[in-house]
């Protein structure tokens, strides 16, 4: 069975004085059936992952390399050595911000694996995309050039995120949610030994009146929260409804 995972994803918000809110969820969420996985900003992966209790700590990028002159970048070992257990790797802002490509995400992939980090890949359509009916095509690209032929279950989530989803207020249908996850599940399995065994996430506007429709869709193991993470009144319902 694929591992249920909530995490996260607090883009570029929050200082140590946000950190209480964490505390919060610590004291409300010791599911152990539940991976809670909290991603700040680099500034505070470290301070997070002395927490103690079941929120683990995720950065939002890393560099391919182990370390090096790439100012500003920051690698997947130094994350794992600040106490991280998981990395976004390939988010659509990274994509788009940054111009990353799906063979870039794969390295990083594989630079998290080489520090004992957990990759959480995200693919995800364009609004332009959807409307084309290229969807599935797109998501193939994604999927063939991000994951790299040495993924495994225990260290791969795959992130749905629909880029027109993302931080609007829009969300997929369920029947969308479901076809797409579907077609994510199948092409693992056809690929990787335990393509079965990957957690699947959902992400783009998930909320808590909403997250509890999303989990009932077939291949929805969890979630990949933005803007509702950011303050565990908002987070809490949502970890809950897993
Ligand atoms: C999608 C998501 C978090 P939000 O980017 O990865 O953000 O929930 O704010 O749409």
């Amino acid at each position: 069975m694929p591992r249920k995972i909530a995490a996260g994803n607090w883009k570029m918000n929050g200082t140590a004085s946000d950190l209480g809110e964490i505390l919060a969820l610590v004291t409300d969420h010791p599911d152990p059936n539940v991976d809670v996985v909290i991603c700040p900003p680099a500034t505070l992966v470290s301070s997070l992952a002395q927490m103690d209790g079941p929120v683990q700590t995720g950065g939002q990028d890393c560099h391919a390399a182990v370390s090096g002159a790439h100012t500003g970048d920051i690698s997947a070992t130094m994350l794992a050595a600040a106490g991280a257990s998981h990395v976004i790797v390939g988010h659509s802002e990274r994509r788009t911000d940054h111009g990353e490509t799906d063979a870039l995400i794969a390295s990083k992939s594989k630079a998290a694996y080489d520090a004992g980090l957990v990759a959480i890949i995200c693919i995800g359509e364009t609004l332009e995309e959807r409307e084309a009916g290229t969807t599935l095509d797109v998501l193939d690209v994604q999927l063939d050039g991000s994951i790299p032929d040495t993924a495994h279950a225990a260290y791969t989530v795959i992130a749905y995120e629909p880029v027109w989803a993302i931080g609007t207020g829009k969300v997929p249908t369920t029947d969308q949610i479901a076809e797409v996850h579907a077609h994510i599940r199948a092409k693992l399995a056809g690929r990787f030994a335990d393509g079965a065994e990957f957690s699947l996430l959902y992400g783009g506007s998930v909320k808590g009146s909403n997250a509890a429709e999303i989990f009932e869709v077939p291949h929805v193991d969890g979630a990949l929260v933005g803007g509702a993470s950011l303050k565990a009144a908002d987070f809490s319902p949502i970890v809950s409804a897993l």
